[in-house]
């Protein structure tokens, strides 16, 4: 039995959780078009009869701003402990500069093999995929680098096949059927939010927060928080439009996850500076 934790690390919005996902062969973090999507640590678990990978979907690397944030970074940094590897994402629909040079600085200063992924290679031509490649082999002394489309899955089953190579002998740390360590709850306030953030734009999705606040037999309520009024009435939409098309997208998959229908309750409400208040984000657990 070979097992272990590979972190999964680069800046936001490159694919981070859609890799994950892929990797694990089904949904255990969301996704969407925003950056800043994954706030937690989340793991993500492959498992087969003869391993059992789990890989750590990580915050994008930031600069904080908040207490938010702040814990975000913080969370990043301290997942790196521990890991047998970690895979570093990049875009291979975006200039490869700066921000991925310092996050180089981070992951290559670590002792452990890194393996590099070029997301997003659908649909580009061979030449820039090369060249992104080049670029990318220039940020340190990887031990391997896959070019991928997590999206439609190219290349993912050869990365799986590479990272589980670097895993040493071990035992199961999760029950073989487990996917994540997200309790049901938080997985069902992620999923609220991710059809928050495919619907909103600009300061909004950074503005949004899920409390679950009752789960039984028929009903599941949660709480939407924002930090303004007049976020407030954009999330609610005109009579009501928007957190009735988020319920509408969230339900079938809180029902899948449960296993029965519910009837889904979202209430938004103000929680002035949430992202700043210490114990809300102990509470929100980030
Ligand atoms: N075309 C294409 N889009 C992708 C691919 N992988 C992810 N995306 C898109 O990129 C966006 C960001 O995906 P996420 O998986 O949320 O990215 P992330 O790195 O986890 O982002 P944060 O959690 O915010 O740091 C979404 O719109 C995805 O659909 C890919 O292989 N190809
Ligand atoms: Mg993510």
């Amino acid at each position: 039995m070979k097992s272990g934790i590979v972190a999964v690390a680069g800046r936001p919005n490159v694919g981070k959780s859609t890799l994950v996902n892929a990797l694990c062969g089904g949904k255990v973090a969301i996704v969407s078009d925003k950056p800043q999507t994954t706030r937690r640590r989340i793991f993500g678990i492959a498992n087969a009869d003869d391993y059992q990978l789990v890989l750590a979907d990580l915050p994008g690397f930031q600069r904080p701003r908040d207490a938010l944030t702040e814990r975000m970074q913080h969370t990043v940094d301290a997942s790196f402990e521990d890991v047998e590897a970690v895979v570093f994402v990049l875009s291979a629909r975006e200039r490869i500069g700066a921000g991925d040079r310092f996050i180089a600085s981070r992951v290559f200063a670590l002792g452990v093999p890194v393996v590099i992924v070029l997301n997003k290679v659908d649909r580009l031509k061979a030449g820039h995929i090369a060249e992104q490649m080049n670029t990318a082999a220039r940020l340190g002394n990887f031990h391997a680098l896959h070019p991928v489309s997590a999206k439609t899955g190219d290349g993912v089953e050869e990365l799986r096949n590479e990272l589980v190579g670097l895993l040493p002998e071990g035992p199961l740390y999760f029950p073989r059927e487990q996917r994540t360590d997200l309790s049901v709850e938080a997985q069902i306030s992620e999923l609220v939010r991710e059809k928050a953030l495919w619907l909103t734009r600009d300061e909004i999705p950074h503005a949004i927060s899920v409390e679950v606040d009752e789960i039984s037999e028929k009903v599941v309520r949660a709480f939407l928080l924002v930090e303004t009024e007049s976020q407030k009435l954009i999330l609610v939409g005109k009579g009501g439009s928007m957190v009735k098309d988020i319920g509408t997208r969230a339900r079938p998959e809180i029902e899948a996850l449960l296993g029965h229908p519910v009837f889904l309750e979202l209430v938004v409400k103000v929680r002035p500076r949430w992202r700043r208040d210490e114990a809300t984000l102990d509470r929100l657990g980030v």
